[in-house]
């Protein structure tokens, strides 16, 4: 199989390489998704294919997860000041979250051997204040 995963998030949609003749791939490909306050209800959706030169790809799996899950994990602000800490710069260690692939019943590779994916994700928060020195025309 040369896998490849299809993975979309609202109206964005990424797509990894692909890994040729593979049955235990390894993507090691980072995504950075900006959830906006609306998007936080929103479904990841990861669809794993197997590329083909000849013919259209095929399907292998699907899997999905709900983005509040990862959310749970974001830093929380400080109560008395709003302000979250030094570790809340995305410096902290990545989580690692596995999600069974489901797979089509009639396939028979698939049905000996439950396939799962593994991916690992940081939260974090980006915010950037500044102050500047206005230039003044003297
Ligand atoms: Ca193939």
């Amino acid at each position: 199989m040369d896998p490849f995963v299809v993975i979309s998030f609202g109206k964005k949609v990424f797509r990894t390489r692909i890994i040729r003749h593979s049955l235990n791939p390894v993507w090691d490909e980072k995504l950075l998704f900006h959830v906006r306050e609306y998007e936080s209800a929103f479904k990841v959706q990861l669809t794993v294919l197997d590329w083909d030169k000849l013919s259209s790809n095929d399907h292998v799996g699907d899997a999905s997860f709900m983005v509040s899950e990862l959310l749970a994990d974001a830093p929380q602000p400080d109560p008395v000041t709003g302000l979250y800490d030094d570790d809340a710069d995305g410096k902290h260690p990545m989580k690692e979250f596995q999600l069974p692939l489901s797979t089509g019943k009639e396939m028979p590779w698939e049905a000996k051997h439950a396939p799962a994916i593994t991916f690992r994700y940081v939260v974090f928060i980006v915010l950037m204040l500044s102050i500047h020195d206005r230039v003044v025309d003297t």
